[in-house]
């Protein structure tokens, strides 16, 4: 189809109407999507999204969904801040772009790397100075996995090159962001992952406790598995351990109170570095700007993204400890690494606003004292429904796992496809939730109200309602 033929003012009939059926096909025609079947999306259509407030998006035929993923993780302020749209324009008038190459620099990456200095806190005498930028998550653990291997080479240990990883981990989809994360799915596609990067089995009590193991006990079990990994590999030939605080794409698995610590433990006596990948969890959105604190472990590196400009503009980037700093700075000479885009000075100015915004309406303190316990306790009352094996939260990411039996654990068949059955009752009753297999799972913009909670929680138990009558019509349940 040429696009000349119908240019994209034609698509739009009316504010709220658009010619669906046209954006659809060209859609189909010409944008290739991230982790999409374009078979299957042929034949459906993509839902096409408009706009955007606060909490909610429009879609193409005017319907209005309550968005309890934040876009992708990350609309941490919620939609239409103006603040946002202004900074960019600003930026945009005084220096579009320049680079940070060639010992050059701009104001906003040098103001934005200042103010991340002082937002992470100091756990344990350890801090972060410095910043690397980029422009997303996986280019981020693309730059951890260069900097631990040339801190170690400086350090003369080049045969440190393994960094371990957890199965079901995220990291993202680059070369290094998919290897380093552990899903097979991923692994499958392109030959990953890369040398040198091995994994874990995560710490998901609901998957991997031993039958009536308690929370805590698994936790140290699970933690431990880390220091088999270690003395398998080689002590001396471990670099770095990374692991997102709580797992998010993997389903919101929130490990047990035991396993930071323990973890802390196990990179302390061997050395190795600790990579804390907050890419979902930082920027209040498990109550603390930075997540490490709120377990209170002490990380060497800390990968961030989405969150930092709300997803308005893409940026993300490395906030590097003193221990990996003052090697590289003072040993390392020129770090042949970095993008075009890196300090770029709109997504630069971008997060600066979106900073100030949080601070002022004190959003991550909103989610530790008042919406996330709000969200914990009314989450915590679908677990007397049926379908509910277990519901839990951390901050504002909640997750519940559909059983068939919450007493023996027993799963449904996977060829029922419940998660995506209750995700299809999600979207008709205009609400987003993700399903990551039979897990349902959200992570609503830290700006929501106690009023707009309980709307989410009356869609939720909705969409499980007529998950259930589904199930029981099918005769899967009795
Ligand atoms: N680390 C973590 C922990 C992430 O969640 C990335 C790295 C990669 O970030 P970029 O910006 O390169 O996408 C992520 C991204 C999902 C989903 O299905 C989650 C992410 C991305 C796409 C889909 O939940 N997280």
């Amino acid at each position: 189809m040429n696009p000349t033929l119908i240019p994209p003012p034609a698509l739009v009939r009316r504010a709220e109407q658009h010619d669906t059926k046209a954006i659809q096909a060209l859609d189909s025609a010409h944008f290739m999507h991230p982790f999409t079947s374009h078979g299957d999306l042929a034949g459906m259509g993509a839902r096409v999204i408009t706009r955007a407030d606060n909490i909610y998006v429009w879609d193409s035929e005017g319907a209005k969904i309550l968005d309890a993923m934040s876009g992708l993780w990350c609309v941490n302020a919620g939609y239409g801040r103006k603040e946002l749209a202004d900074a960019a324009y600003q930026q945009m008038m005084t220096l579009p772009f320049y680079n940070s190459f060639f010992n050059t620099t701009n104001l906003p990456a040098v103001q934005l790397a200042t103010k991340l200095a002082s937002l992470a806190p100091k756990v344990g005498g350890r801090s972060f100075e410095h910043v690397f930028f980029s422009s997303s998550g996986s280019e981020s653990n693309d730059t951890n996995v260069r900097m631990v291997r040339r801190y170690w080479d400086l350090l003369g240990q080049p045969q440190r090159k393994v960094i371990i990883s957890r199965q079901n981990a995220y990291h993202g989809s680059t070369m290094a962001g998919a290897s380093l994360g552990g899903m097979s799915g991923m692994h499958a596609q392109g030959d990953l992952p890369i040398p040198n990067i091995t994994h874990i089995e995560q710490p998901h009590h609901w998957d991997n406790a031993l039958p009536g193991e308690s929370a805590a006990d698994f936790g140290l079990r699970a933690a431990r598995w880390l220091e088999e990994k270690i003395l398998e590999v080689g002590a001396d030939k471990v670099a770095a351990f990374i692991a997102e605080p709580v797992q998010g794409a993997g389903g919101v698995i929130i490990p047990p109170e035991t396993y930071w610590p323990e973890i802390q433990r196990i990179v302390d006596h061997y050395g190795i570095l600790l990579i804390s990948d907050e890419v979902i969890c930082a920027f209040g959105r498990l109550g603390h700007w930075f997540a490490y604190e709120k377990f209170g472990y002490r990380p060497d590196l800390v990968t961030f993204a989405k969150g930092v400009t709300s997803g308005y503009i893409p940026l993300g980037g490395v906030m590097v400890g003193d221990r990996v700093a003052k090697v590289l700075i003072e040993q390392g000479g020129e770090f042949n690494h970095g993008y075009t885009y890196s300090g770029h000075p709109v997504a630069c100015a971008v997060a600066l606003a979106n900073l100030e915004l949080m601070e002022r309406e004190n959003l991550p303190g909103r989610v530790k004292n008042d919406i996330g316990p709000y969200l914990a306790e009314r989450f915590a009352e679908l677990n007397d429904h049926p379908l509910v094996g277990a519901a839990e939260t951390c901050g504002f990411v909640a997750g519940l796992v559909i059983a068939k039996n919450k007493e023996t654990r027993e799963m449904f068949d996977p060829a029922l496809s419940v998660g995506m059955i209750c995700r299809g009752h999600c979207f008709k009753n205009g609400l987003i939730m993700r399903a990551v297999g039979d897990r349902m799972i959200i992570s609503p913009p830290l700006v929501m109200t106690r009023d707009q909670i309980d709307e989410m929680m009356g869609l939720i138990r909705l969409c499980l309602d007529a998950t259930l009558d589904d199930l029981r019509s099918a005769g899967e349940l009795v």
